[in-house]
């Protein structure tokens, strides 16, 4: 595909870019924490979906190129809100089940942070999936992490596997709740129900809930009555280039 022959190229002409999304404390307003999301246009065939670009790197060996290359990004983007007086916000990252397994991920993750002086806990690991944690090895890489510091977060809750013990087993410290739970909220009375037992539980267990999906002003209000603590959604800040976000949250003074 010309995806993977196409993706050294881009990696190493800087036409790969990591995008950020908007993560606010809902009682507040104020920023919380981003999403590093990963971005390709490719010059023929557009926008690259970013599990195609993960998939594809996996295939011509250079996952850990790109686990460098938004690790790269990630962190010159935490020092760009240090400048900022930003430093309490967190930037949570990505990793899918092969990640997980096939890189020396944590050993990637914890050098980088040291080489960049950048607090552990200034960092998230968001599991896309869970089915591979069952693996002996990815749950060892996590807990290295979450020794060191790092945040763990579960993605997409509410529609996967993750039962409560794995949460526990893998301290978890956020669940994020997928976003077909959340967009609608406020006119659908089932997903209201769900929803509102995710942010007791979050509450329950001690772990930090965020929405995803808010997509309208009325689902936030629903959320902000609930008690939801953050929430995420194109209403609250589209995913954007480093700049956009910086200028919209962190002007200069
Ligand atoms: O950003 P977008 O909506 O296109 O993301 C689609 C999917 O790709 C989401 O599930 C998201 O978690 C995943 N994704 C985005 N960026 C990355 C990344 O850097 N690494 C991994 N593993 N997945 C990513
Ligand atoms: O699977 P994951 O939650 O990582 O997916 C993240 C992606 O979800 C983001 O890259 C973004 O493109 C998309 N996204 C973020 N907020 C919204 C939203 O409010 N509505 C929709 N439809 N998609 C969103
Ligand atoms: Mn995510
Ligand atoms: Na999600």
């Amino acid at each position: 595909r010309d995806a993977e022959r196409d993706l050294p190229e881009a990696l190493a002409d800087g036409v790969i870019e990591v995008w950020f999304q908007p993560i606010l404390h809902v009682p507040t307003g104020r920023l919380a924490g981003l999403e590093a999301l990963i971005r390709w246009k490719h010059p023929r065939h557009g926008w690259v979906p970013p599990p195609d670009i993960i998939a594809a790197a996996a295939v011509i060996g250079l996952s850990e190129a790109v686990l460098r290359y938004i690790l790269d990004h990630v962190y010159r983007m935490k020092l760009l809100l240090r400048e900022r007086g930003l430093d309490e916000v967190r930037i949570a990252m990505n990793v899918c089940p092969r990640e997980l397994t096939q890189t020396a991920f944590e050993k990637l993750i914890l050098e980088k942070l040291d080489a960049f002086g950048i607090p552990a806990d200034g960092l998230e690991i968001e599991l896309t999936e869970d089915t591979a944690l069952d693996s002996a090895i990815a749950s060892e890489r996590l807990a290295v992490l979450s020794r060191a510091g790092v945040s763990i977060a579960i993605d997409d809750f509410g529609v996967g596997y993750s039962s409560l013990s794995r949460i526990r087993q893998l301290r978890v410290n956020r669940v994020k709740i997928d976003r077909s739970l959340v967009t609608g909220l406020h006119e659908a009375g089932d997903k209201r129900g769900l929803v509102q037992a995710v942010i007791d539980l979050g509450k329950a267990l001690s772990l930090e809930v965020v929405a995803e999906g808010v997509e309208t002003e009325t689902d936030l209000i629903a959320l902000r009555e609930m008690g939801c603590p953050f929430a995420q959604g194109y209403h609250l800040g589209r995913p954007t280039q480093a700049a956009t976000v910086l200028d919209a949250f962190a002007p200069p003074f």
